[in-house]
């Protein structure tokens, strides 16, 4: 790879995207950086108290690319992805996904927790909406940071109580961008 493998990664997502937009062969190249030990994303990785952080790292037509950073404690609320495909690479510690069943219109109720699994250093996830939902979060106790690939890029999503199964739209936003912090 060359000296610069997060830019390197980010060519290769672009034409992977062009040969299918379904991106066949993402996970695959999402692991070979994630497990390869390269520290370039670190110029990302912003950590904030009170939530955790979404850093952009690169955006296109077909898809953004986003390091998220999470402190031990911080997770995500379970959440829906827009009819978009994710992908999440473990850049470093553990990461817990919960996955939720969709809840049926019109009858509310608690939601169903269908499958939990943890994914290490170098492994890669994949969800869409025809999957489930889900809630991410580090494992107990630790940090963690996770490479995000969102085909297309998400702008908003549904962010589901677990008791009620209502929803409620949120507007996703970047912590920074290009390494760079933005003004709140
Ligand atoms: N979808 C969440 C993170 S878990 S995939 C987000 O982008 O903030
Ligand atoms: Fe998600």
């Amino acid at each position: 790879m060359s000296t610069q493998p997060l830019r390197a990664l980010e060519q290769a997502l672009i034409e992977e995207f062009a040969r299918d937009a379904r991106g066949k062969g993402v996970a695959k190249l999402l692991a070979a950086y994630s497990s390869s030990g390269h520290e370039d994303w670190r110029a990302y990785a912003h950590f904030e108290a009170d939530h955790y952080t979404r850093n952009l790292v690169a955006r296109h037509a077909a898809y953004e690319l986003i390091v998220l950073c999470w402190r031990a404690g911080q997770a995500s609320p379970i959440h829906c992805h827009s009819q978009q495909q994710c992908w999440m690479a473990i850049l470093d510690g553990q990461i817990e996904e919960q996955q939720y069943d969709q809840p049926v219109p019109g009858h509310a109720g608690p939601l169903t927790l269908r499958a939990a699994r943890t994914y290490a250093q170098g492994k890669v996830a994949y969800i869409d909406d025809d999957i489930a939902l889900h809630l991410v979060r580090p494992v107990a106790g630790r940090d963690g940071c996770s490479l995000h690939l969102y085909s297309k890029p998400i702008e908003t999503c549904g962010i589901y109580d677990p008791a009620t199964g209502a929803v409620q739209t949120r507007v996703m936003r970047y912590y920074s961008v290009g390494g760079v912090v933005q003004p709140r």
